[in-house]
C-alpha cells in the first residue's frame, strides 16, 4: 500500500519584487462625477480587493505597505466615486495597500488632522507592516496613475494641480489635498497637529513641522499631479478656523507637544466593509 510521504504540499511561489516603474500603467484618465456611483456595481467592479480594502499584487512583491488614511463624516456620496477611481489606480500601481476611513462621531466641529493622526495610530494597529502613509482627502481624485501613491525619502505632495485652482499649486507652500509620508517621516515631526478645530491651516502646520526638520517637499511634474475634486458645498460643522493665522505662526513651539505623542481618542466602532475599513472615532471637540 502507498505510504503518505512526509513531504510538504505546494509551497507559495516567491514573487519577484515589483518593478519601480509599474507596467500597465495608462496616463491621462478620464474622470468624471455625473451620474451616481452605486457601492454595489464598486463592489462588483473590484472583485480583488480583501475585506477591508486590503489588496496586494498577484504577480510581485511591493517594497512598501500603503496606508491610505481619509478623513471622514457625511460624505458618503463622494466615497463612492472616490473607491470606484482608486482601487482601479492603485492596483494598477502595484501597491500593497489599505484604505482607512476615520469617520468622525457626532456634530461637534470637524478636526482634519487630528483625524489623520488617529489613521496613522489605528492602520499601524491593524497591520504593523504599514510603513507609508497616504492622507488623502475623500473629494479628490487624480486624473493621471502614474501620480504614484508611495513614499520616498522626503514627505510628498500629490495634489498639486487640481481643477479648482486651474491645474496650478495655489501657493507654493500648500501641502494640502493628498499627501504622503513614511513611518519615519511622519515620527519624526510628531505626527499632524491635534488643535486645529474646523476648516483651514491644519495643513500649513504640517508643512511648518516638515521644513522645521529640514525635510524639503517633493511632488511630482506638474502634467501628472492632476485632480479633479468633487464640487460640494461648505459642510456644516466646519466653518474657517479664525484662530488659523496665529496658530500656523507657532508651529515651531506647539508641535513638541502637540501631534500624535499627545493625541487622544476614543474608538466607537471598527467596521471592515469590503472595498475599506470605517473606523468610528470619537475625538472629543474644541476647548
Ligand atoms: N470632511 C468630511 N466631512 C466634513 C468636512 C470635511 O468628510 O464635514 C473631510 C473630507 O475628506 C474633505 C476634507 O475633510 O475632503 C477636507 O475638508 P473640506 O472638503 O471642507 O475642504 P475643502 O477645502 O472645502 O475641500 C472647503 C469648503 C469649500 C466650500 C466651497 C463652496 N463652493
Ligand atoms: C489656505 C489655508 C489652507 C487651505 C488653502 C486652500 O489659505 O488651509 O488656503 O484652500 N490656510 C489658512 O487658512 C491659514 S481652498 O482654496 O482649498 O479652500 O488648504
Amino acid at each position: 500500500p502507498e505510504v503518505p510521504s512526509a513531504k510538504p504540499g505546494p509551497t507559495a511561489p516567491v514573487l519577484p519584487p515589483c518593478p519601480d516603474l509599474p507596467q500597465g500603467l495608462v496616463g491621462r484618465l478620464l474622470i468624471e462625477f455625473t451620474s451616481p456611483m452605486p457601492l454595489e456595481r464598486v463592489q462588483r467592479e473590484n472583485p480583488g480587493v480583501l475585506l477591508g480594502g486590503r489588496y496586494t499584487p498577484p504577480d510581485c512583491t511591493p517594497a512598501q505597505t500603503v496606508a491610505v488614511i481619509i478623513p471622514f463624516r457625511h460624505r458618503e456620496h463622494h466615497l463612492r466615486y472616490w473607491l470606484h477611481y482608486l482601487h482601479p489606480i492603485l492596483r494598477r500601481q502595484r501597491l500593497r495597500y489599505g484604505i482607512y476611513v476615520i469617520n468622525q462621531h457626532g456634530e461637534d466641529t470637524f478636526n482634519r488632522a487630528k483625524l489623520l493622526n488617529v489613521g496613522f495610530l489605528e492602520a499601524l494597529k491593524e497591520d504593523a507592516a504599514y510603513d507609508c502613509f497616504i492622507f488623502s482627502d475623500v473629494d479628490l481624485v487624480p486624473m493621471d496613475d502614474r501620480n504614484l501613491y508611495r513614499c520616498g525619502d522626503q514627505p510628498r505632495h500629490f495634489a498639486i494641480a487640481m481643477d479648482k485652482f486651474g491645474f496650478r499649486l495655489p501657493y507654493a507652500g500648500y501641502f494640502g489635498g493628498v499627501s504622503g509620508l513614511s513611518k519615519t517621516q511622519f515620527l519624526r515631526i510628531n505626527g499632524f497637529p491635534n488643535e486645529y478645530w474646523g476648516w483651514g491651516g491644519e495643513d500649513d502646520d504640517i508643512f511648518n513641522r516638515i521644513s522645521l526638520t529640514g525635510m524639503k517637499i517633493s511632488r511630482p511634474d506638474i502634467r501628472i499631479g492632476r485632480y479633479r475634486m468633487i464640487k460640494h458645498d461648505r459642510d456644516k460643522h466646519n466653518e474657517p478656523n479664525p484662530q488659523r493665522f496665529t496658530k500656523i505662526q507657532n508651529t515651531k513651539l506647539t508641535m513638541k507637544r502637540d501631534g500624535i505623542g499627545s493625541v487622544r481618542y476614543r474608538v466607537l466602532e471598527v467596521s471592515r466593509q469590503p472595498l475599506f475599513t470605517n473606523i468610528t472615532v470619537d475625538i472629543g471637540r474644541p476647548p
